[in-house]
């Protein structure tokens, strides 16, 4: 049964459903189908469903709109609302739904367990299943498990396959990564790893890692913590070098020069879909631990207060140029999340954007890649989007805020016209040279 299975991914001759159609189904699905495998993509959302059978999806993840009109086109990729009738007709179903925190910032895994349920309906012998969302640990064997093996009979490692194997999606780069990225393995079985390690063989050249399936949820949790962590590290140090004149660019470069040191870079707020929501995941599963040291809530809190602190940096600045905030005209440069992508989840802009607003400035909002405005006035054009301001405020590192005509902008905004750099894109002294009163992040005066 197995050997037939790894013969069909050899062959493309496999079906493949992929639940929840996503940040990470989506070109997941993309992928599958342009290795040219069968993939039914299955959503609840029948609108999505709809959007993917008339190709009319609109994002602006590099290649991925193309890819996907390419393989619906091909008609490698059809999409359904039905999952039971989906994992019928496939031999793997791979489930990428989401997993968002409640209210009480709790793991909310109800679209989990009901895809589970979905496919444990019509799970029969000799299919795979393969969990990609981020759960918290345990997930896999207390939810995952026992659903598919309760609700469908059959056993897991003897009668079908369940490998976890977490996403590694970065947004803006998703194909580009996809084919390269080392990927995680876990699972309770032999049979299982090997199956679901063929599988993957077939689309990535990355090094895939075997392991059981707790650690593989430790794992996945373990690297967006880390990074929020650091960051939040990076963030404190960038809140001292203001309080001690120092500009943290310098610190962290002279710092970094040590072989063990490699210092994050600090910012207006952490953003996106993992980083505010993962050492959530993790925490969850901490229970009572005898020890109060919170490091990872520590860092979450940190990493949230960015965005009002530079809400302050730029009152502190109005206020240096001799203005009021109220009925200033403050221009926000950039709404998404972080450079070169159009995902505004969880973005500091809109934290920041609200509270300028509440504090009576008039806000303008220029991003070249997002129509999201969070309450601000959008405006297409950057030239007409600073045009009679009093503040630029860059929040979001896309590349084109690091090359600025920062002469031209000067001539279009109103005198005395203020800089506070979110992201440090900024040379201080140009911004100076040319006549700004700058402030930015970890930037000390
Ligand atoms: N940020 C900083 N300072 C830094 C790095 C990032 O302030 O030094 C901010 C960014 O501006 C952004 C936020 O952090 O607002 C998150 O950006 P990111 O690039 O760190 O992460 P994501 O959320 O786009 O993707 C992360 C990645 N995980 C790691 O790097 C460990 C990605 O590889 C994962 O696939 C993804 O989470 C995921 O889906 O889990």
């Amino acid at each position: 049964m197995r050997l037939e299975l790894i013969e069909k991914f050899r062959k493309r001759e496999a079906y493949i459903a992929i639940v929840g159609l996503g940040r990470v189904g989506l070109p997941t699905a993309a992928v599958f189908a342009d290795a040219s495998y069968q993939v039914i993509g299955v959503d609840v959302r029948s609108d999505v469903v709809q959007a993917i059978s008339l190709t009319k999806i609109r994002t602006k993840e590099p290649g991925l709109e193309e890819l996907l009109k390419k393989v619906v086109k091909l008609g490698r990729l059809r999409a359904s609302t039905n999952t039971p009738q989906a994992v019928k007709q496939c031999d793997v179903v791979i489930v990428c739904v989401q997993t968002p925190l409640d209210s009480q910032r709790k793991p909310d895994l109800t679209y989990l367990k009901s895809a589970c349920k979905g496919i444990a309906q019509a799970l029969s012998k000799g299919k795979l299943v393969i969990i990609e969302s981020t759960v918290p640990p345990r997930t896999m064997r207390n939810i995952v498990l026992k659903i598919l093996e309760k609700e469908s009979g059959l056993k897991c490692g003897e009668d079908f396959w369940l490998a976890y194997c977490p996403e590694r999606i970065t947004s803006g780069k998703i194909l580009q990564k996809f084919a390269t990225d080392d990927r995680i393995v876990g699972s309770f079985d032999k049979d299982s790893a090997i199956v679901a390690l063929e599988l993957l063989k077939t689309v990535t050249s990355g090094d895939l890692s075997l392991t059981d399936c707790e650690s593989a949820e430790v794992a996945k949790l373990a690297e967006n913590t880390f990074r929020d962590v650091n960051i939040a590290f990076a963030n404190e140090l960038a809140l001292i070098c203001e309080q001690v004149g120092v500009d943290v660019k310098e610190a962290v470069r002279l710092a970094n020069s040590h072989p063990r040191v490699k210092i994050h870079s600090p910012g207006c707020g952490v953003g996106g879909p993992c980083l505010t929501k993962d050492p959530y995941l993790l925490l969850s599963s901490r229970g009572c631990v005898d020890v109060e040291a919170e490091i990872i809530e520590a860092s979450r809190k940190m990493n949230d207060l960015m965005p009002s602190h530079t809400a302050r940096l730029v009152l502190k600045a109005i206020r240096e140029a001799g203005k009021d905030v109220k009925n200033s005209r403050i221009t926000v440069l950039g709404v998404a999340y972080k450079g070169e992508t159009d995902d505004t989840t969880n973005s500091p802009a809109e934290r920041i954007i609200d509270e300028l607003i509440r504090l009576g400035a008039r806000v303008a909002v220029y991003d070249p890649f997002s129509e999201e405005g969070f309450g601000g006035n959008k405006i297409p054009v950057v030239w007409e989007a600073v045009k009679e301001s009093d503040v630029l405020v860059v929040v979001t590192d896309h590349q084109m805020f690091s090359s600025l005509d920062l002469s031209k902008i000067k001539k279009l905004m109103k005198e005395k016209p203020v800089i506070v750099d979110g992201r440090r894109l900024i040379n201080p002294k140009d911004a100076k040279r040319y006549g700004f009163i700058y402030y930015g992040i970890g930037f000390g005066i």
